[in-house]
């Protein structure tokens, strides 16, 4: 067959982005104005900030970016999911255990599936954050309710053995035909349609009692979106416009303040969650209406990278505006703290950031005819004397606190759990094993892009560069 008819992996995730979005904006109508008023942000910011507005990424890659959440509810259900990203050239990066990031009841431990490399990231960047129940976590779960969760878990059937199939070959041969193509597109998405089955009532709200999040999973026959977040070039523009539509947001941008320096990792916002018309199968047999508040709307700001160092530093800026908050005089707002911890410990320029080595940074050589015959010279001299540019590698995962302010600001109680309890141990390398597949660090992927520029561009003007950041 020849390849013309045959799609490559990049082209099925882009097509997959699109798909959901439908479908989520279908189920979730309110997303379809975040989507529209996201556009507008980012158009207005393009148009007032011209060729920087782009640094972070292109608008084509901004307009068309997108995460996804999902929640799964065992090992099984999450090696199954791994396969099916995989379809999709998208892989694990990074572990987060949002159990310890959070104070209310978010019994999960998570990953994110995505591109892996440079050039896939920008042909389309689709990521999906992924958690798992961590259904016999003693904290949150007793015996008999580990047991029950078990066998109703164990008992669903999230994505078919005809669909799984279809991810392997596509993962194989790292592209599929049209056909198949089609055929994989519409299960993937299908497997993610909110189900019109009804909800078992007392065993959703006994789960409920226990953790929101937890009946999210463990209380539903199938798995859906939970939310799917739009990028935004300014995300104080968009929290704005959306208060003044009369969307009710919740009450602070998650993350680094707006400052005048550069935008480090990420900055997030969400619309609060919705009522849902679902139907309840009660004790009786009686099958009647009600509602779930779980799905809300997220948009998220992206910045730079951060390398160990660098996120070391923000997570002491972090603990230092917790701790002065704690002591401010009423009225004084998070935000407000951390934009002066900010200004007192942060460069206030891409350059010396790169330069401290607290972000990550690709090398461009200025001017391409230049070659040097001084060496070796130093990466600052390079920079100051305006031969080599620093180029932002942008931050493409998640924050844990983020994620557990995200959560906690969207739940109606915080449920309930037990910290005298010892948790179940849980990281990077055993939900690897849970997944079947290595999780990437996502230091090494930032590191090894930063690490090939800089052989590049030592290549390029024949000299050995040192001073490199640690
Ligand atoms: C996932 C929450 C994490 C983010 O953007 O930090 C997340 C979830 O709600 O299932 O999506
Ligand atoms: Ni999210």
């Amino acid at each position: 067959m020849p390849t013309a008819t045959k799609l490559q992996l990049w082209e099925l995730r882009a097509e997959f982005a699109l798909r959901l979005a439908t479908l989520y904006g279908d189920e979730v109508p309110a997303y379809n104005t975040l989507v529209d008023v996201s556009r507008e942000v980012n158009d207005d910011f393009i148009s007032k900030n011209g060729e920087d507005a782009q640094r972070l990424g292109s608008i084509q890659r901004v307009t068309a970016e997108r995460h996804g959440a999902i929640r799964v509810g065992s090992a099984r259900e999450l090696a199954q999911a791994a396969r099916l990203f995989a379809a999709f050239g998208m892989y694990p990066v990074g572990f987060y255990d949002l159990r310890d990031a959070s104070k209310s009841s978010v019994p999960v431990v998570s990953t994110a599936f995505r591109p892996v490399d440079a050039g896939e990231l920008s042909r389309n960047p689709f990521r999906v954050f992924t958690s798992m129940l961590t259904h016999d976590d003693r904290r949150f779960f007793d015996e008999e309710t580990e047991k029950l969760l078990e066998s109703f878990i164990g008992a669903r059937t999230l994505f078919s053995e005809d669909l799984l199939e279809l991810a392997d070959t596509a993962s194989a041969e790292k592209e599929l035909a049209a056909e198949e193509a089609a055929r994989l597109l519409d299960l993937a998405t299908a497997a993610f349609e909110l189900s019109q089955e009804p909800v078992d009532h007392d065993w959703y709200f006994r789960l409920e009692r226990i953790s929101a999040v937890a009946a999210d999973i463990g209380g539903v026959p199938s798995t859906h979106i939970n939310h799917l977040t739009p990028r935004v070039l300014d995300i104080d523009d968009l929290y704005a416009r959306m208060e003044a539509r009369g969307i009710a947001m919740i009450d602070e941008i998650q993350g680094p303040p707006n400052w005048e320096g550069p935008d480090v990792l990420l900055r997030q916002t969400s619309f609060r969650a919705l009522a849902e018309d679902r139907n309840f199968r009660h004790p009786d047999g009686g099958v009647r209406p009600g509602s779930l508040r779980v799905r809300f709307g997220e948009v998220e700001q992206r910045g730079i990278a951060l390398t160990p160092h660098g996120r070391d530093l923000y997570d002491r800026m972090v603990a230092d505006v917790d701790n002065r908050l704690a002591e401010a005089p009423p009225g004084a707002t998070r935000v407000q703290i951390a934009e002066q911890i900010w200004r007192k410990n942060l460069p206030d320029s891409d350059e010396e950031l790169a330069l401290q080595g607290l972000g990550y940074f690709t090398y461009r050589v200025a001017d391409p005819k230049r070659t040097l015959t001084q060496r070796p010279a130093s990466l600052r001299e390079l920079v100051e004397a305006g031969v080599l540019i620093p180029e932002p590698i942008v931050y493409e995962d998640f924050l844990p606190r983020s994620a557990a302010g995200i959560f906690q600001s969207n739940l109606i109680d915080d449920g309930s759990r037990d910290d005298e309890q010892l948790g179940t141990p849980y990281d990077i390398d055993r939900l690897s094993e849970v997944l079947g597949s290595r999780i990437f660090d996502p230091n090494s992927l930032y590191a090894g892009q930063q690490t090939a520029s800089i052989k590049e561009v030592e290549r390029r003007l024949g000299v050995t560069i040192t001073g490199l950041p640690a």
